[in-house]
């Protein structure tokens, strides 16, 4: 049998390691994308690293993220990306020009090499045959010094598209197929490779909805070969030559296979709160509407909004809906006013914004109370729009373009014909508001208040001796743990001010508790930590003296910044030692520095009076971050 793509690209990027599933392997990294609200400490941590110049072929920080200028602090933020950008080397995309995933794709994205982005949806440029990897900002400083990036060898899972979809059943639609079969927790340490004859009909922009939508699976990634419709894509992106094919061999081998006819989808709406919560439109028509978003990283390529302009066009969005469209980049956003698009969602009543992440992040468009939204995004996490008790459905731009006229969430297949839209031949390019480096680094940093230096975490104590701050269920996002939104996205560079919002909307009170207890705990359940890279949400609690959690599983990329800024994360052996433990227990974990390194360490519940044994499934490269304190102690202790 012959090889698949993606593990053609890891050999080809292998660093050290064997690429046999479950083992640690390293892979070089090509290129490195930020955004804004993970870039800052990114950047902080890049300069404690002391390298003058970033050693990458090419990093991008884009700023697309905090873009409602509130306060000053977002403002600064920006000045000081603006500057480190300039002073490291590193390519500035300004606000304005888009989000980052849908800009990386349309001008940088490059087939068989390989991308790490500090933001989950970095598997967006997998559209364009990538492989791209969302990471916490620390990994992403470490590549752009030129280290490797090290995770475990993933599955690679072959997802075989068969046949064509049919009309009004959008690339949302195969993605959604997955989620509803595997949830949200069915990618966990696995790649998937799209192959097969039903990749040929979508185009790039479609193929990368599905991709950047993988990581609501917590896959590591996900790829589509680069074929003629990739060349076809950047032809129109002006830049052929950075085009070249690659695909997995004839016969292909995987470690898994699903199979998905096209043919046979109809349209889908995941249900609050959660992506995983997919379902049939049939089951959810009907449900009235107060708000309808056509935007995110997931769904802002120039087809999404035409086809949202041709519904739109001519009629009205009904009163009792607020309608935002969102342009992902400033290319799409010239594009459909050149071809009239625009003018037709203007004319329709529709709301346009700026070229930013918006309310996928909070960052207005807050939805009324009491009411149900319909957006194109990729989470639905509870109070995730900035609503506590928000009621966030997902769809693909089709159903929410049909759905905005009538007000409720109707099936667009009983609303008459698609209307046509055409592809432009042709797009156009403007690169005026990406800043590439000076030669030289003479620059100097802008630092605002807001800016507050990185706080290092403490070496691995010999023992843990800390209390129960609080037990969670399972799938526990970073939504929960570290919310965003408009209050509390602008902290980002400040750690001392923002893990006042730790738990925010779950335990208000978690902050001042675990400052009360000194050393602190946290109990989680399955596919604890996923949905977004952001380091904060263990950057954050180690602030506040998190020592340790303990869960059923993790989300890979959380399990990793809990290791890089030197929080241990534990796995319950026995559900019964889940179901026992209660919040205020006191715990010990005796012996750990030394233990840690076995993979198994014994917890004494001093408050109940009982025992039992836990593990990890670090790797030894990991148990010695953790005995020195986090990565950037690490990186510290080793350097030279
Ligand atoms: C998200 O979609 O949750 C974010 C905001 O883009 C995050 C990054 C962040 O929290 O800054 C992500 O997806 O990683
Ligand atoms: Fe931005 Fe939303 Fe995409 Fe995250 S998911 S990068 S917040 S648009």
């Amino acid at each position: 049998m012959g090889q698949n793509l993606t593990r053609k690209i890891l050999a080809d990027h292998l660093v050290s390691g064997e690429l046999e599933p479950g083992a640690e392997i390293a892979v070089r990294v090509d290129q490195t994308l930020t955004q804004d609200a993970t870039g800052t400490m990114a950047y902080l941590q890049f300069e404690a690293m002391g390298i003058p110049r970033v050693r990458t072929k090419l990093s991008v920080s884009y700023i697309d993220h905090n873009m409602l200028q509130t306060g000053f602090e977002n403002a600064d933020d920006h000045r000081f990306l603006q500057t480190v950008a300039a002073k490291y080397g590193i390519y500035f995309s300004r606000p304005g020009n888009g989000i980052c995933h849908q800009v990386h794709l349309e001008r940088f994205s490059s087939p068989g090499d390989l991308l790490l982005g500090s933001d989950s949806h970095t598997p967006t440029s997998g559209g364009a045959g990538m492989l791209a990897i969302g990471a916490g900002g620390l990994d992403v400083a470490v590549a752009m010094g030129g280290g490797p990036y090290y995770l475990k060898m993933p599955k690679i899972v072959g997802v075989h598209l068969k046949g064509r979809l049919q009309p009004w059943v959008a690339a949302k639609d195969i993605i959604f197929e997955l989620l509803r079969r595997l949830t949200v927790k069915g990618g966990v340490g696995k790649i998937f490779e799209y192959y097969g004859e039903g990749v040929a009909s979508l185009s790039v922009p479609e193929r990368s909805t599905i991709t950047n939508m993988g990581a609501e699976m917590q896959a590591t990634t996900s790829i589509f070969p680069s074929d003629e419709r990739t060349r076809e894509y950047f032809r129109t992106q002006k830049r052929e030559e950075m085009w070249r094919p690659t695909s997995a061999d004839p016969d292909p081998e995987y470690d898994e296979v699903v199979e998905i006819d096209l043919n046979k989808l109809g349209p889908m709406v995941a249900r609050p709160q959660s992506p995983g919560n997919v379902v049939p439109i049939e089951e959810v028509e009907g449900t009235k509407l107060a708000q309808v978003c056509i935007g995110s990283c997931t769904n802002s390529s120039y087809h999404d909004l035409a086809v949202s302009a041709a519904v739109l066009k001519g009629r009205k969005v009904n009163p009792d809906i607020s309608m935002t469209v969102t342009p992902g980049s400033r290319q799409v956003f010239t594009m459909i006013a050149r071809t009239g698009a625009l003018a037709d969602l203007i004319e329709s009543g529709a709301r346009i914004l700026e070229s930013a992440c918006g309310p996928c992040i909070g960052m207005g468009q807050v939805p009324p109370s009491d009411t149900a939204s319909l957006r194109t995004f990729n989470r639905n996490f509870p109070g995730r729009s900035g609503t506590a008790d928000d009621k966030v459905y997902l769809a693909s731009p089709e159903v929410a373009a049909v759905s905005a006229l009538t007000g409720e969430i109707t099936d667009p297949r009983k609303w008459g014909e698609p209307p046509p839209t055409e592809a432009p031949g042709e797009f156009i390019i403007d690169d005026d508001l990406i800043i590439p480096p000076p030669k030289n680094g003479d620059v100097e940093v802008a630092r605002g208040p807001n800016i507050k230096p990185l706080p290092l975490a403490e070496p691995l104590a010999q023992t843990i001796k800390a209390t129960v701050l609080i037990k969670l269920e399972d799938n526990v996002s970073t939504d929960h743990i570290l919310p965003a939104g408009s209050k509390i996205l602008p902290l980002r560079s400040n750690i001392p001010a923002i893990s006042e919002y730790v738990f925010h909307y779950v335990d208000p009170e978690f902050p001042a508790k675990a400052k009360a207890a000194g050393a602190g705990i946290i109990v989680g359940g399955s596919n604890y930590g996923q949905g977004s890279s952001r380091e904060h949400a263990a950057l954050a609690p180690m602030y506040l003296g998190v020592k340790a959690v303990l869960a059923k599983t993790y989300a890979l990329v959380h399990q990793t910044n809990l290791v890089n800024f030197g929080i241990l994360p534990l796995v319950f052996v026995e559900e019964g030692d889940y179901d026992r433990i209660n919040v205020d227990d006191a715990l010990e974990i005796p012996d750990v520095r030394d233990a840690v390194g076995s993979g198994e360490v014994t917890v004494r519940n001093t408050t109940q009076g009982y025992e039992f044994t836990a593990h990890h499934n670090l790797s030894e490269r990991q148990v010695e971050v953790l005995r020195e304190g986090g990565l950037l102690n690490h990186i510290k202790a080793h350097a030279g």
